[in-house]
């Protein structure tokens, strides 16, 4: 049980990744490409049949927000280990094909443990020798790039880079997306301040998609179970309503050209900076995974 017990360095990860697919039948591994320092990006597909629909679930793409990366492992964990023993995950099993990247900015994710502990980019090269590295995963995918939210400064954290997907961990997502028939779920998980946010992000053509108030619906309803494990409330909502425009993001993307029909992007805890904003308290780990893995099963019961 070490891997739930503090966050963890990418090779542990991954290295964990391939024992849960030698241990369990319905597990494989995939590697979706290689960061730009040489990391393996590695996927995970938890099936229990075939021609299931798709969940597609990418969690670390923000290098500092280590909760997300955890609430993936744990959502692995428990669908495997609970498959026999509980209905309610065999259910989930057994209606989707579920695919994880725990790790979608593996060099980034190091950097944190090694260097800085509040870097969020990529560490791929830039053209400033000021600021040499990073750029900002969730903005460089190709929907409506640079058009908001984003800084064409390399020092700042929300760098676009040059054009869209110009980055090796980007064109990595995309293509594992791509690679994923009939999908009806995508979740780029962040952190923090507690949102399940919906579709659009940035979209200068319309303010919500045609089919918003489905995605609400079951974005609420998921939220209504998330709270109902540990109390803490989430709200659900679109980023230019609740937080603040950004183009380029990863489930803007995934909606608009990779055609996930229900495309969210959480954010989980803490609900405030003073709580420890994205250096949170491993003690966080456990409940945080077993409230996400809530509102998982409730989107595959209620989505339609
Ligand atoms: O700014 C972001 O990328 C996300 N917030 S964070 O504090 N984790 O960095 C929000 C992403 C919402 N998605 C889009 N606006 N595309
Ligand atoms: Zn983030």
């Amino acid at each position: 049980n070490y891997i739930l017990s503090d966050y963890q360095r990418h090779s542990t990860i991954n290295t964990w990744i391939n024992d849960m697919a030698s241990q369990y039948s319905q597990a494989s591994v995939r590697s979706v490409g290689t960061s730009y320092e040489g990391r393996d990006m590695r996927a995970i597909t938890i099936s229990s049949g075939s021609g299931r629909p798709a969940i597609v679930i990418d969690c670390g793409i923000h290098a500092r927000e280590w909760i997300s990366p955890s609430t993936c492992i744990y959502a692995i964990k428990n669908l495997l280990e609970r498959y026999d023993s509980d209905n309610n995950v065999r259910q989930m099993v057994d209606r989707y094909d579920w695919h994880f990247l725990p790790v979608a900015n593996p060099d980034g994710y190091e950097y944190t443990h090694t260097s800085d502990r509040m870097w969020r980019k990529n560490r791929a090269p830039t053209n400033d020798w000021l600021c040499p590295a990073g750029i900002d995963l969730n903005r460089n995918f190709d929907i409506f790039w640079g058009e908001a939210g984003v800084s064409f400064d390399p020092c700042d954290d929300t760098y676009p880079g040059t054009r869209g997907f110009s980055e090796v961990e980007t064109q990595a997502i995309r293509d594992w997306i791509n690679g994923i028939s009939n999908k009806k779920l995508y979740l780029n998980i962040h952190s923090y301040t507690q949102l399940w946010l919906t579709p659009w992000g940035y979209n200068p053509n319309e303010r919500y998609p045609a089919d918003y108030a489905e995605i609400e619906r079951v974005g609420i309803a998921a939220m209504d179970a998330l709270e109902a494990v540990n109390g803490r409330s989430f709200v659900v909502g679109t980023p230019p309503d609740i937080l603040y425009e950004a183009a380029g993001g990863a489930y803007d993307w995934a909606k608009a050209v990779g055609g996930v029909p229900y495309s969210y992007a959480p954010e989980l805890r803490p609900a405030t900076a003073g709580e420890g904003g994205f250096i949170l308290d491993a003690s966080n780990i456990t409940p945080a995974g077993a409230e996400v893995f809530e509102a998982l099963r409730v989107h595959s019961e209620q989505m339609q």
